[in-house]
């Protein structure tokens, strides 16, 4: 018999690729999904089943972190060996505009879990995950952060995301749970939601280069991430979780880079060279030279001539809106996870540069089916992110 996962958030970046990955190893995964008035589970239908087939290894739930009940419930009726709770509003800047529901997803919600755990009785059976963020951090009190890096959260998502981490912290130390924090740093990929910062920028690359938009418009160029790759991530929660004792991990790559160089690298991956030029409101950046052939390699010649004619007209693809300015920052996160490669043995096998590879390539194809589309005569949407 192969163990049983449950996992919180599986229709979500992670929660998806977790779901693969522990399909893989022989798991039967179950997942909590919330009902919405469209389709939500594009990231994970590749791994949908049937659901009259009798021996799935995928099942889904419909259920909310908001609701105790039905958190007992599921867990009750899939008796899971390992929790993966990854289910949180997870948008930072969004969190400032719904604070409470943010502390009753993010805070309560991870409660809920542990408190089911607990009340059930499958304490001694069941190991739990908690998605702590590398947000906790702050307005950070040393560089780089690890697991003694004190705490200075500045969001309500973050605010709520601190009492997620030390009510599992306590319920590990009180009641003797599995219990785990992975404090995750930005960790992205082709299937990242598309309001975050790299996934906004890969998305507007494809889009300007194909003629399907002018400008990119961001907030704060000058904040700094260590940015890595989720299918690298999914792989320390696991291992977290195969560990004799429960215990609490930083995730990081080690190198920080701010916005503006993400910008910068995904567009020098299509042989693309950009400058910034002006100050705060006033920044932008602008194209400054091609390479052709690089251009040809990585997004074919039919629309090269007319990248060119705009440049001449205007150069200028990237301004700053104030309006994505959060109320506070978090300036500077680089992550220091030695723990984590001497006790797990997790390496990423992605660095920055193979990240934004994967996921500019991956844009420029949804965005040519865009295109293609166009051409056609349908229409298609325009999302401003
Ligand atoms: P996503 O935003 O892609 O996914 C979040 C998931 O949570 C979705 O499945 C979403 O459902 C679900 N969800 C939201 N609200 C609720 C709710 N009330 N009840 C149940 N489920 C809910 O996040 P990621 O996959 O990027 O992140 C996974 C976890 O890791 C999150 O907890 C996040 O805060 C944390 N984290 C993420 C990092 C990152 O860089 N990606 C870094 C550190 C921590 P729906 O699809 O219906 O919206
Ligand atoms: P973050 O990710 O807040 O770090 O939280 P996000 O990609 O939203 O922002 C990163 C940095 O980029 C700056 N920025 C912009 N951000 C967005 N979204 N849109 C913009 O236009 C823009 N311009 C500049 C931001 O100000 C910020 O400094 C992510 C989430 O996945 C959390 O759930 C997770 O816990 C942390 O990463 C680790």
């Amino acid at each position: 018999m192969g163990k049983t996962a449950l996992i919180t958030g599986i229709t979500g970046q992670d929660g998806a690729y977790l779901a693969e990955f522990l399909i893989k190893k022989g798991y039967t995964v179950h997942g909590i999904k919330r009902r919405s008035s469209l389709l939500n589970t594009d990231r994970i239908d590749h791994l949908y089943q049937d659901p009259h087939v009798k021996e799935r290894n995928l099942v889904l739930h419909y259920g909310d972190l908001t609701d105790s009940m039905n958190v007992t419930r599921i867990i009750q009726e899939c008796r899971p060996d390992e929790i993966y709770n990854l289910g949180a509003m997870s948008h930072v800047k969004v969190s400032f505009d719904v604070p409470e529901y943010t502390a009753n997803t993010d805070g309560i919600g991870t409660l809920r879990i542990l408190e089911s755990v607990r009340l059930l009785g499958i304490a001694d059976h069941t190991r739990i995950y908690q998605a702590s963020t590398s947000e906790l951090y702050g307005l950070v009190r040393e560089i780089p952060q690890t697991e003694n890096t004190p705490f200075c959260p500045r969001s309500p998502y973050a605010c709520a995301k601190l009492y997620a981490y030390w009510i599992t912290v306590n319920y590990r130390e009180a009641y003797g749970l599995h219990a785990s924090n992975g404090i995750l740093f930005n960790h992205e990929s082709p299937v990242r939601g598309e309001t975050f910062v790299s996934r906004k920028i890969t998305r507007a690359l494809a889009r300007i280069l194909l003629g399907l938009q002018d400008v990119l418009f961001m907030g704060n160029l000058s904040s700094r991430r260590d940015w890595g790759h989720a299918k690298d991530y999914i792989k320390a929660m696991y291992l977290i979780l195969q560990q004799d004792k429960p215990d609490d991990y930083v995730i990081a790559t080690g190198v920080s880079t701010d916005v503006r160089d993400f910008i910068r690298r995904s567009f020098a991956f299509v042989g693309i060279e950009i400058s910034f030029s002006g100050e705060k409101e006033k920044e932008t950046g602008s194209i400054k030279a091609i390479n052709d052939q690089l251009f040809i390699d990585k997004v074919g010649n039919n629309h090269l001539e007319n990248l060119k004619i705009r440049i001449r007209n205007n150069p200028v693809i990237v301004k700053v809106d104030p309006g994505y300015y959060r109320p506070t920052e978090v300036d500077y996160l680089l992550g220091d996870s030695s723990k984590a490669k001497e006790k797990l043995g997790w390496i990423p096998d992605y660095d920055l540069d193979g990240l934004i590879s994967d996921m500019v390539t991956s844009d420029l194809l949804l965005m040519k089916r865009e295109n293609y589309i166009r051409d056609g005569g349908f229409s298609t949407f325009n999302y401003f992110e």
